[in-house]
């Protein structure tokens, strides 16, 4: 079983016991696609707090999440991603709520949605934007989950990781588009990914290269394709994210 295939095992137990919440209020925000066309020079970044992952094991296991959120905000990042898996990401929903209650700018829940209470449950705790992994899911079910996610007033995150999938994304409809730099399957990380598939960009979607991203050289090998990365593993090993913020900032 490749890792993805255990992690949706893991998931759907976990959604078994999930309550269905009742839905609150969406949190108001600028959202992140108009952040960005209204501000098409920069590179946008999307900070995220990432405890741990299953390639890495413990990144920053005891981070203060409220701090790390405020000063990747102050630092200039257009939105904040918190990872919400618990068993192989050490996060939780609450790590989520806590950011959103702190911060302004939008919040994606990252997490491995496969039901629709997920996405209420996200919404509730003040995330703005959900992931939908297009590997992770069947055709009809991605195209379900992203039309009760944005009837629940979210943006979605399409993400892929190859040109079937990006061509599946863009037959979405979908307004972002998440280019994982990392296969989910063998975790082997390559910006190779993120150019080839810079070239094959059909929509006026906002593109985004995610994973693998330390230094500033490397966010010059996407910047001319992508209007934004996904940062985790290099803002959560820093002592003052910021400055790292301000470094990938190209
Ligand atoms: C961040 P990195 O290499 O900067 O820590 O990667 C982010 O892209 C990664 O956490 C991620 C992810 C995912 C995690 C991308 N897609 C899907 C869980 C599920």
């Amino acid at each position: 079983m490749d890792f993805l295939e255990k992690i949706i095992t893991e998931k759907k137990q976990e959604i078994q016991k999930m309550p269905l919440e009742k839905l609150q209020p969406l949190r108001q925000t600028t959202s992140f696609y108009e952040r960005v066309k209204k501000n098409p020079e920069k590179i946008h970044i999307i900070g995220e707090v990432k405890r741990a992952s299953p390639s890495k094991g413990a990144i920053n296991l005891s981070v203060n999440v409220i701090e790390q959120a405020k000063a990747y905000e102050k630092a200039g990042v257009t939105a904040i991603s918190v990872l919400t898996d618990p068993t192989f990401f050490k996060g939780s929903i609450e790590d989520l709520r806590q950011v959103a209650a702190e911060v302004s700018i939008p919040v994606l829940c990252k997490d491995f949605i496969i039901d629709e209470k997920q996405l209420i449950r996200a919404r509730n705790a003040g995330a703005t934007i959900v992931l939908l992994i297009v590997s992770a899911l069947s055709r009809s079910r991605l195209k379900k989950l992203y039309e009760q996610a944005r009837t629940l007033g979210l943006e979605v995150l399409v993400e892929v990781h190859d040109e079937q999938e990006q061509t599946i994304a863009e037959e979405l409809g979908a307004s972002l588009i998440g280019v994982n730099n990392r296969n989910l399957k063998t975790f082997d990380v390559s910006l190779n990914v993120s150019q080839l598939l810079g070239e094959k960009q059909r929509t006026d979607a906002v593109y985004i290269s995610e994973s693998g991203f330390s230094d500033a050289t490397q966010v010059e090998q996407v910047k001319d394709k992508y209007q934004a990365i996904l940062v985790g593993e290099g803002l959560m090993r820093q002592t003052e994210p910021m400055d790292k913020v301000k470094e990938l900032q190209v």
